[in-house]
């Protein structure tokens, strides 16, 4: 072969749309050694878990009800993480931690696109909301809204609207992009900020409301905007603070 139909042939080869036996017996891209320059990932020994929640299922009413909560939790999330571990199975992501699979995955891992960020957003999600909530930012978070967003009720206009706005099923985010400032932006299905492979907009989400219909609909049915603005009654800010501090470390 000379070096001209070489090069065509290892161009085709290399797209993966050419299915020769040579090739098929090269391990698959993924599989090949990572490139040193590269991160390294940490490993991770047992299979993703559902999270308990830190708050009776009951305590987010009338904001978010008992029912919904019950089955987002009980099996839509543990649907997630169940289907999550199958996935991962015998691939390159099969020992990686949660955080490093978002950051590697690519729109052609779909099973692991759709249940490793179903698994971490609504992880999220759990742990931002709670009973008894005073509705406000506080202190470094604050100002850092104040500064993004020229004030706090100006944010709530943003993230709401953007969360209204998500056409079908999908998610709103407040995140820390990489040069320390907030911003919003919103993700189909359960894609978000951290998937740098495939969002328009990266960053380190610090609250995330999910708008899919199950989150809301057995109480709201089509009034997602109600629901939205009963979900600031129960953003707990000081674990958005904690979030937000670690994000800038
Ligand atoms: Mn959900």
């Amino acid at each position: 072969m000379d070096k001209r139909k070489f090069l065509k042939v290892s161009a085709i080869a290399a797209t993966g749309l050419m299915i020769h036996p040579f090739y098929s017996c090269q391990p698959s891209t993924k599989e090949k050694e990572p490139n040193n320059k590269e991160k390294q990932p940490s490993l991770r020994n047992e299979a993703f878990v559902l999270p308990s929640l830190s708050f009776p299922v009951e305590a987010l009413e009338p904001n978010i009800d008992k029912m919904t909560m019950e089955i987002h939790h009980g099996k839509h999330h543990a649907g997630y993480v169940k289907k999550l571990n199958k996935a991962v199975e015998n691939t390159s992501f099969a020992q990686m931690p949660l955080l490093d699979i978002m950051e590697k995955v690519t729109p052609e891992d779909t099973g692991v696109r759709n249940n490793g960020g179903g698994h971490y957003n609504h992880s999220l999600f759990w742990d931002v909301i709670a009973p008894n909530q005073n509705g406000q930012a506080e202190g470094k978070l604050l100002d850092a809204i104040n500064e993004a967003f020229q004030s706090f009720d100006e944010f709530k206009n943003v993230f709401s609207q953007a969360a209204k706005t998500r056409f079908g099923s999908g998610w709103a985010w407040l995140s820390l992009d990489d040069a320390g400032k907030l911003f919003v932006s919103s993700t189909p299905n359960q894609d978000n900020p951290l998937m740098k492979n495939i969002v328009e907009q990266k960053g380190t989400p610090i609250l995330g409301i999910d708008v899919w219909e199950h989150a809301y609909y057995l109480n709201y049915q089509n009034r997602r905007g109600d629901y939205i603005q009963n979900f600031f009654n129960v953003i707990d800010w000081k674990k958005v603070a904690a979030n937000f501090a670690n994000a800038l470390k």
